[in-house]
């Protein structure tokens, strides 16, 4: 369903939008944030300079440390008494990332949220569980103000709690469920572990985002629920969840590009690289008051493509982030992703869709293991048995013949072996390094 025209606006129009509304954005960041006026001032850059989205790359980038820095509020560009509510997002390390709303930010948001939810193909008749966490963190309220936008009917039961969401999705029989993709596979097997047979909820969609989602493990999360399941793409910099959005043609996330402008840049360089090459996302808010984040590396790597979806909708597409410029492994000189090697190891249907990797330091060379579980319908008797010897073997040359890798240890344990975890973002890199 297309929520707002500008969905389907022509690319010249979109483009107008967007100048006009990046020269607006300019202005107000430069009259009142020091950070941006510092540092347009330091290369050279007046407002009039940036005309439209072309004049981009004339901007320096922001960074997370630059917003670390700003903690809490130094670039916030409107006084307090506009700041509606706060938001923040907790890093492994340092002070949170904390980000203001205005009253319009919070009606954009919305509406935003709204825009991807029926574009996940939500109608107003639907019941959304939603499962995101509620609180600092923007997934749990991001996604419920957008059902609300929408008209559809909001269960808000956050993050854990896990008999509970079993049992209300058995009672209430929401439609759409919404929550991490690492958490919507730990529902199912909790389910099916409390006797329910989860393909027989009322579920036909969930929407996954917060973490990546390589396509086995949608497809996991798919069979494992009977439903399909559509990638959101936000983080609290720009607004929180929302910034992009997969329709059910499932070819890439549809960017809201008339609030939230996307680059793709070489992380080395910082060259803003064409269309269909995978790099690291900038992002630059068009339409915020509070926080209006100009060009930010999120670290997320992906790739745009601006030919037209067939879902009719015109924005620009990203495709599934599928990983962090910081979540690099390099590995006796192989640069990989975790999420390399998931793709690699769902290709096996006896392997569970749980697993983790351990990097340690032995001597001067780094060692990486990975644990892989076995999964429950798989019938191999005996872990240890030639069958698993076989499946160890069949895994390991595979990782060598896509990825060029090989770990140093390759351990399969039993199902349930890995440890879940019930709230927040799923930790599969155990780094022991220093
Ligand atoms: O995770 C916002 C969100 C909530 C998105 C609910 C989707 C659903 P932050 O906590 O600020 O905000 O974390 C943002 O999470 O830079 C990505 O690294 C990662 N991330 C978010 N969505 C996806 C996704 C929320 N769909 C950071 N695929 C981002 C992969 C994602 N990574």
């Amino acid at each position: 369903m297309v929520y707002h025209d500008v969905e389907t606006a022509s690319r010249d129009d979109l483009r107008d939008l967007q100048d006009d509304r990046l020269q607006r954005t300019i202005q107000h960041v430069y009259d009142n944030v020091d950070f941006y006026r510092t540092k347009m001032d330091d290369a050279g850059v007046t407002p009039a300079d940036v005309e439209s989205v072309a004049d981009l790359s004339k901007l320096p980038f922001t960074t997370k440390e630059d917003f670390r820095d700003a903690y809490p509020d130094e670039h916030f560009a409107v006084p307090d008494a506009e700041i509606e509510r706060i938001h923040a997002s907790s890093g492994t390390t340092g002070k949170p990332k904390v980000v203001g709303y205005t009253a319009n930010d919070l009606d954009v948001w919305s509406a935003v949220m709204g825009r991807s939810l029926a574009t996940a193909g939500v109608t107003p008749d639907d019941t959304v569980q939603n499962a995101y966490g509620y609180g600092l963190f923007t997934g749990g309220l991001g996604i419920h103000t957008g059902c609300e936008d929408l008209g559809a009917n909001v269960v808000p039961i956050g993050g854990g709690q896990t008999s509970r969401q079993i049992e209300l999705l058995a009672d209430l029989g929401a439609e759409v469920y919404t929550s991490t993709p690492s958490y919507a596979l730990y529902l199912a097997e909790q389910a099916e572990q409390e006797g329910y047979d989860p393909r027989e909820f009322a579920l036909d969609t969930v929407v996954v985002g917060a973490e990546p989602c390589t396509e086995p493990m949608r497809a996991e999360i798919e069979d494992a629920l009977d439903v399909t399941a559509l990638d959101i793409y936000g983080l609290s910099e720009i607004i929180g969840p929302g910034v992009s959005m997969e329709c059910p043609e499932k070819d890439g996330l549809h960017v809201w590009e008339d609030h939230f402008y996307p680059e793709v840049i070489d992380p080395t360089t910082g060259e803003v690289l064409p269309d269909g090459e995978e790099g690291e996302l900038v992002l630059t808010c068009l339409t915020k008051e509070a926080v209006p984040t100009m060009r930010y590396r999120t670290g997320d790597l992906t790739t745009l493509h601006r030919e037209q979806c067939d879902c009719g909708r015109t924005a620009v597409r990203m495709e599934h982030v599928t990983g962090r410029t910081d979540d690099m492994l390099v590995v006796r000189g192989v640069n990989l992703y975790p999420s390399e090697i998931e793709s690699v190891v769902l290709e096996f249907d006896e392997i569970a869709p749980h697993y983790r990797i351990d990097l340690r330091r032995e001597g001067r060379l780094d060692e990486i293991q990975i644990t892989l579980e076995r999964d429950s319908t798989d019938q191999r008797d005996a872990i240890d048995g030639s069958d698993s010897t076989d499946l160890r073997e069949r895994i390991l040359s595979r990782l060598e013949t896509v990825l060029n890798f090989t770990p140093d240890a390759l351990t399969i344990v039993e199902p349930g072996g890995i440890e879940r975890q019930e709230t927040g973002k799923v930790k599969r890199v155990y780094d022991h390094r220093e």
